[in-house]
């Protein structure tokens, strides 16, 4: 690099400098150089800081002509910087990311099981036997967000802000207002009477997070399978009808059940089907018909429509499915477990 100092031929040297510091821009290769590059002509003490603070000594005409050679170099510098390093940013991105690239086809430094292949997580097969058995009654399945809106989630339920419902499902609040790891599958109810209207049966699986305290039955991260139909005339008849077919499609025979009021704001009536399991009532199933507010938000005339929904604890259901002890170990990540499926 050229020295810039001034002096009564600096004129030409802010045109050399200019080329220089051209020359090295398109020389840099990290943002680390383009940095220094920046710092060294324009820094405090930078090349061409230095010729604008010795115009002292040259006549008011010369003084304004530098004045102006300098401010021009600087805007062809900026414009010439920024395009070089975003070229730059761009290629160390990539270089990032071609570093952290996982080739998931590589094999893994797993001992092969006698198979030597992998298997279904337990909650995918029977996810899957309930996707089937629904669409064979007539239901689509439908997906949602796991972080959803405090709308969906609680108040198109009918659980507004205040009401100590609330407190019955311990929410993961993300810090960007008013979202949220869903507590529940049922946010898909009215998202899906919004976009679908009305008739419409649907069965929604996926991911809720709670923030619970642990046990063999409680995860802070375990699935549901919300279901709902949505038709002029619905009853408590056909709601049980259809919990009794999931149960018998889905066990092969009729399981012990109970059925007891339950108490959820957007279901009236409510009810909890509880199933026997290692020797207690576990509850699986909580269902009802689908409260006048819910439907008002989906969008429908609630004299006009009704409907029941069901919010299907799927997680529990594998359990007492595969005589599984301890929710907690289906997604231990465990390979002893994983591989008896
Ligand atoms: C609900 O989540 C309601 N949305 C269900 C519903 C839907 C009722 C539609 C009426 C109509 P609840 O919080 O009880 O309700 O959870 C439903 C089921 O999810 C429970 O019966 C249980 O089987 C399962 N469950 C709840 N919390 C956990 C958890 N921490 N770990 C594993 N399973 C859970």
């Amino acid at each position: 690099m050229r020295d810039g100092n001034s002096s009564e031929n600096s004129i030409p040297n802010v045109k050399n400098l200019l080329v220089d510091l051209l020359t090295a821009i398109e020389q840099a290769s990290s943002s680390k150089e383009m940095d220094e590059l920046k710092v060294h002509y324009f820094g405090k003490k930078g090349l061409f800081t230095n010729i604008l603070k010795s115009v002292g000594n040259l006549d008011p005409e010369k003084r304004k002509e530098l004045g102006l050679e300098v401010n021009d170099a600087k805007k062809t510098f900026e414009a010439r910087f920024s395009l070089q390093l975003n070229a730059i940013k761009q290629n160390e991105e990539n270089e990032q990311l071609a570093k952290e690239w996982l080739d998931v086809t590589l094999p893994l430094n797993i001992p092969p099981q006698s198979s030597g292949s992998g298997s279904i997580h337990p909650v995918s097969i029977v996810r899957k036997e309930l996707e089937d058995i629904f669409l064979g009654l007539g239901f689509d399945v439908v997906d949602g967000p796991e972080v959803d809106s405090e709308f969906f989630n609680f108040e198109s339920l009918n659980i507004p802000g205040t009401h100590p419902a609330r407190d019955m499902q311990d929410t993961i609040w993300t810090t960007k207002a008013p979202y949220l790891m869903r507590t529940h599958t049922s946010t898909n109810q009215v998202r899906t009477l919004l976009e679908r209207g009305a008739p419409v049966r649907i069965v929604a699986p996926g991911r809720c997070f709670r923030y619970e305290r642990l046990d063999a039955t409680h995860e802070h991260t375990f699935y549901q399978m919300d279901g709902m139909m949505v038709d002029r005339k619905v009853s408590v008849g056909h709601l049980i009808y259809f919990m009794k077919t999931l149960l018998r499609k889905i066990y092969g025979f009729e399981p012990k059940i109970r059925l007891r009021p339950g108490y959820f704001p957007f279901v009236e009536p409510g009810f909890e089907l509880d199933i026997w399991f290692n020797n207690r009532w576990l509850e699986l199933l909580p269902c009802g018909l689908m409260h006048p507010e819910v439907l008002k938000h989906g969008g429908l005339d609630p004299k006009e429509w009704q409907g029941f929904a069901f919010g299907l604890g799927l997680s529990r259901l594998v359990m007492t499915r595969f005589q599984i002890d301890d929710i907690r170990h289906m997604q231990s990540g465990d390979l002893r477990f994983l591989r008896q499926f």
